[in-house]
C-alpha cells in the first residue's frame, strides 16, 4: 500500500466534510444490472422508464476509474434470487406486476434470476478481475450476504455509495450500513431513481439532522479530494492534511 493510499482526503461534503482514507474505504456500486438499467428487464416491467437510470452509468464509471487510481477498494453488488426462488420470500415475489413476476421468463432471461443475461452488470460498468461482487437477495446488501465481515476482515471503516435506485437498494444499504457503525458517503451525481423526486428526497433525508444517515456529496468533490487541490484552502497546492482543513475552516 503506497503513501497516498494512508493519507486523508477531505470531501466538500453536504452536511459538512467528510474525511477519509482511500486505504480504509470501499466504494459500493449497487446494482448497476441490466434488470433494472436496461429496457426488457425488472425495472422496465414495472413500468418504469430506465433511461432516467440509465444516466448515472457515466459518473458511476469516472467513479470506479478515480477509486482504481487511488486504491479505494471497491465491491459491486446484484440483487438476485436462486432458480428455485428459494431465497425469495412470497411477500416479495407476490409484489410488483400482476402477471409477470420475478423468475419468470423476460425479454432478457427469467427476471432478476442469477446467471440470467439480464442480472449482469452492464458491460461499461463490468467488475475487474479481483473485485468482489456480492449477490444478494435483499433491497439491502448487508441482508443473508457476508458484506459486513468482509469489509471488517478488511479493516474497511468508511463507505462511498453508488448505483440504482436511490430510494431502494442504495438507501436500504446506506442505512444497514449506518447502524453497523460505517461513515457512508452516497456520490450524489452516481445514483438515480426511476422518480427523480425521490431521489432528492433521499439525498435530503439522509443528510439531514447533522447527518443522521451520513453525507452527500458530488463526483466533483471526490475527486477535488482524492486528486486536486482542496479550492478553498487559498495558497494551500495538493491535498490538504485533516488538521489544515480543519483548521482552514471545513473544507
Ligand atoms: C429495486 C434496486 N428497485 N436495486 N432494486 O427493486 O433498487
Amino acid at each position: 500500500m503506497n503513501a497516498a493510499a494512508r493519507e486523508v482526503a477531505v470531501v466538500k461534503a453536504k452536511p459538512y466534510p467528510f474525511f477519509f482514507t482511500p486505504k480504509t474505504t470501499t466504494l459500493i456500486v449497487i446494482d448497476m444490472q441490466r434488470d433494472f438499467i436496461e429496457h426488457g428487464g425488472f425495472g422496465a416491467v414495472l413500468g418504469n422508464d430506465v433511461s432516467l437510470l440509465a444516466k448515472a452509468v457515466q459518473a458511476v464509471k469516472d467513479l470506479m476509474s478515480l477509486c482504481r487510481r487511488h486504491q479505494v477498494s471497491m465491491i459491486h453488488t446484484r440483487e438476485a434470487h436462486r432458480a428455485d426462488l428459494s431465497d425469495c420470500p412470497p411477500a416479495k415475489l407476490r409484489r410488483g406486476h400482476a402477471t409477470l413476476r420475478i423468475g419468470d421468463a423476460g425479454a432478457m432471461g427469467c427476471i432478476l434470476i442469477d446467471g440470467e443475461t439480464g442480472n449482469e452488470i452492464v458491460p461499461e460498468l463490468a467488475p475487474l478481475p479481483g473485485e468482489t461482487v456480492i449477490v444478494k437477495p435483499g433491497k439491502g446488501a448487508f441482508y443473508a450476504t457476508l458484506l459486513d465481515d468482509l469489509l471488517r476482515g478488511r479493516g474497511i471503516t468508511h463507505l462511498l455509495f453508488a448505483g440504482v435506485t436511490t430510494e431502494v437498494c442504495v438507501q436500504t444499504t446506506m442505512r444497514e450500513a449506518n447502524d453497523r457503525g460505517y461513515e457512508c458517503l452516497l456520490v450524489e451525481d452516481a445514483t438515480e431513481s426511476y422518480i427523480p423526486a425521490y431521489k432528492l428526497a433521499i439525498l435530503e433525508m439522509l443528510r439531514a439532522q447533522g447527518g443522521i444517515i451520513g453525507w452527500t456529496a458530488p463526483l466533483a468533490a471526490i475527486s477535488s479530494a482524492l486528486e486536486g487541490t482542496c479550492r478553498r484552502c487559498v495558497g494551500y497546492r495538493g491535498r490538504p492534511s485533516e488538521e489544515q482543513c480543519r483548521r482552514m475552516n471545513g473544507c
